[in-house]
């Protein structure tokens, strides 16, 4: 049960890869974390990005799977299409079962990636993904549909290139589900916060852990939904203890 976020550090902790291991963490499995690029910021302030060279990031994957089993990933931000393609390549590499967090803004507005990733992503890495998490624009940009409606929504996640869930923080709080074609709408209540950063990142993270688990895709979908909608309630999602 040991799994892998490749990802970037957020140093404050909320969202990235620190966000995973403490997620992975809370939920009981042991957590791995590749570092695909450095980041300056807090929860409601972007400052600034230091990427890694996608030669390192490869060696740091290796060096964990020379000596790690794992089977489930997660990817959070991989900065740049030269990165994408690095991890989709080493995706068959090492026969991984990926878990892809499209991310390309930060909840704070903050530029995480080079440029438009929607490309890369849908060349490279979702056609071999598990499963795609993208909220409502990140889905958008995956489509280049316009998502404003429940049917909307329904209809740009059946032209998503993988298994997804969009999820509804911006759509009434409503998440669609489509698994191998088949769709589920689940609403959860909107809780009225500022306190969202790393919700993404920490998403993508559990259902990464419950896969580990053994749960199946759409139950560690549901749990994770609650574990996240859990975290927002109490403001602490990065330190809740699970119900497993
Ligand atoms: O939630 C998107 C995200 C992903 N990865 C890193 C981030 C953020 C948002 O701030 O900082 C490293």
């Amino acid at each position: 049960m040991i799994v892998m976020s490749i990802a970037g550090v957020d140093p404050s902790g909320g969202a990235g890869v620190f966000a995973d291991l403490k997620t992975f963490q809370a939920i009981g499995v042991y957590g791995t974390g590749i570092v695909t690029s450095l980041t300056a910021q807090n929860p409601y302030k972007f400052f600034s990005t230091l990427p890694i060279t996608p030669e390192y990031i490869e060696e740091q994957i290796d060096s964990v799977m020379d000596s790690y089993e794992v089977e489930f990933i997660k990817t959070g931000m991989l900065y740049s299409p030269e990165i994408i393609e690095l991890v989709s390549k080493k995706v068959k590499e090492y026969n991984l079962k990926a878990i892809v967090d499209p991310v390309m803004v930060a909840t704070s507005g903050g530029n995480l990636t080079k440029e438009d990733l929607a490309e890369a992503l849908n060349k490279y890495l979702l056609p071999q993904a598990i499963l795609t998490t993208p909220n409502v624009s990140e889905a958008e940009k995956l489509t280049c549909l316009d998502i404003n409606t429940k049917e909307d929504a329904i209809k740009a996640s059946k032209n998503i290139k993988c298994n997804n869930i969009i999820t509804g923080g911006h759509l009434d709080g409503i998440n669609t589900i489509n698994i191998n074609g088949e769709i589920t709408t689940i609403k959860q209540e909107l809780i009225k916060t500022n306190n969202l950063h790393g919700t993404g990142c920490t998403l993508s993270a559990a259902i990464t852990a419950y896969l580990a688990k053994d749960n199946d895709l759409k139950t560690s979908i549901i749990k994770s939904l609650d574990y996240v909608y859990e975290g927002i309630k109490n403001g602490n999602y990065g330190t809740l203890i699970a119900k497993i």
